[in-house]
């Protein structure tokens, strides 16, 4: 089996022949990987070797290496240098930036062929284009992370769900297509690789409950099935109950193919909430940012809401908070500074309370422009799945009316939608979620 051509994209063509270099980044996983079975596939074509390359930099957008989502991501990578060495395919941990690392790996190696993976991010992109400038070999790009690929769903940014629902249904038959599994590669690569990895000493101890890796991720969706599943429509919107999947971890650092769940879960029935959610908002982030190049600030917000944050920008604000002050969760709103809570101490704030963690972000903000900075940066400095396309859409849609439509005017939001206190109290038994928050914090 072939991988649709309809994932692949050339960034530099050219007649491929030597080994083959795989340049892990977002797709960090064995199984399920359409840009490892591509790279695969041009290594039996060429009768070659196959090794993967991830280039650790010691900063990636808010984070850096001593911090708890580095963490999380090399324990991942290690299960991955086992899994790929059972299947015969070296795996190479490189450090730097790999506009300089990639090229001159590919130097040193003899490759003749390199294949990435895809994600819209500012940051991905420029490495990509630096490493193209330097290689005279071919280089291909392939969507292993969305189920459509980006630029297959759509040729230009979309304003709603509901358009972009549209779009990715008429290809999702074609590409919503069974794994093959990964076979070993004809030949080893030429060298023993012996990897220096981050001394475990040296990072700070981590208050991270989740396990990464693909196991970790397997076992994750197997247990959302059983016991989540169900009732997913009816309560994932009340942070008192656990009812989302806990998936996002493992899909940000691609642990997990999105597809696979999809296939897993189509398979049992229809569960439209849940699908729509992680195949149309899910691929919709996707869209915004490699179609929009000013996802992260106001610039890239709507029209509509960028005029009406303007037209309520010197209302008076009843409370305005300092970076520090929101981030050690020190506000009069104790549902807030739970859900702050919960993000600094497991790394995953839930799903319903991030919007009101945002809008109230706005709301004590001097202005919209510092409320999206803030937000950002708390979201890609303590999220497990931040600095991912989500994090964007997510704070963008909670601030810049992104994806949304106009509401009823009212002071500092304007026509953005607002979220209460109270409101939320109707919703879900915030006592019980933020007692449970004050337990997690005192063990
Ligand atoms: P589930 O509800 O079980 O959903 C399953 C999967 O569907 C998720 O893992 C995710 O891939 C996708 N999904 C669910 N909701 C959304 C959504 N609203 N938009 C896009 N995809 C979605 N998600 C991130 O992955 N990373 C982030 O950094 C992030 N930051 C956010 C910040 C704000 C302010 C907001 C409002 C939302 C943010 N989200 C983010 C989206 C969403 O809240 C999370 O994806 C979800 O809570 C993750 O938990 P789960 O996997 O248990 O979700
Ligand atoms: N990708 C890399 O190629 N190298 C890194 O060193 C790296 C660090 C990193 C840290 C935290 C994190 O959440 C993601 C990180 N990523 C890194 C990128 C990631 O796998 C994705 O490519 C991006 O998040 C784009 O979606």
């Amino acid at each position: 089996m072939h991988v649709n051509p309809g994932r692949i994209r050339a960034i530099r063509s050219g007649e491929a022949r030597g080994p083959v270099i795989y340049w892990m980044s977002r797709d960090q996983r064995v199984n399920d990987n359409w840009a490892l079975l591509y790279a695969l596939e041009i290594a039996r074509k060429l009768n070659e070797s196959l090794a993967v390359v991830f280039c650790l930099t010691p900063r990636f957008l808010e984070a850096g290496t001593g911090d708890r989502s580095y963490r999380f991501m090399l324990d991942g990578l290690r299960e991955l240098e086992q899994r790929l060495s059972s299947l015969g395919i070296a795996f190479m941990l490189a450090y730097g930036d790999p506009g300089d690392v990639i090229p001159d790996l590919i130097d040193d190696s003899g490759a003749g062929m390199l294949v990435a993976d895809f994600s819209p991010l500012r940051i991905s992109r420029t490495w990509k284009s630096m490493v193209a400038d330097r290689v005279e070999i071919p280089f291909h790009e392939v969507d292993a992370h969305n189920i459509v690929p980006c630029w297959i769903a759509s040729q230009k940014q979309e304003w709603s769900a509901h358009t972009f629902r549209l779009k990715l249904k008429k290809h999702l038959s074609e590409f919503m297509e069974e794994f093959p599994g990964p076979s070993p590669p004809p030949r080893p690569w030429r060298e023993s690789v012996e990897n220096r990895w981050p001394d475990p000493g040296t990072q700070k101890a981590s208050g991270c409950r989740i396990r990464s890796g693909e196991r970790a991720a397997a076992e994750q969706l197997e247990r959302f099935i059983t016991e989540g599943l169900e009732r997913y429509a009816s309560h994932r919107n009340d942070p008192a109950r656990d009812a989302q999947s806990g998936l996002s971890p493992y899909l940000h650092l691609g642990q997990l193919s999105a597809q696979r769940v999809a296939l897993n879960i189509m398979a049992l029935g229809d569960y439209t909430e849940f699908l729509d959610e992680l195949i149309v908002r899910r691929e919709l982030s996707d869209n915004f940012c490699y179609h929009n190049e000013h996802y992260d600030s106001m610039e890239g917000m709507p029209e509509w809401a960028r005029r009406t944050l303007e037209d309520h920008r010197n209302d008076r604000r009843d409370y305005i908070y300092s970076y520090d002050e929101l981030e050690g969760a020190k506000t009069h709103d104790d549902l807030w500074n739970a859900a702050q809570l919960e993000m600094l101490i497991k790394g995953k704030m839930h799903g319903y309370l991030r919007m009101y963690w945002a809008k109230k972000i706005l709301e004590w903000s001097e202005s919209p422009e510092d409320a999206l900075i803030t937000a950002i940066r708390l979201n890609d400095r303590y999220e497990l799945d931040g600095r991912d396309p989500n994090g964007y859409a997510g704070c963008g849609w909670s601030i810049g009316g992104l994806h949304d439509r106009p509401f009823k005017e009212r002071p500092v939001f304007g026509k953005i939608r607002y979220m209460s206190y109270e409101g939320m109290r109707r919703k879900f038994d915030a006592r019980e979620y933020i007692n449970r928050i004050s337990r997690m914090a005192d063990q």
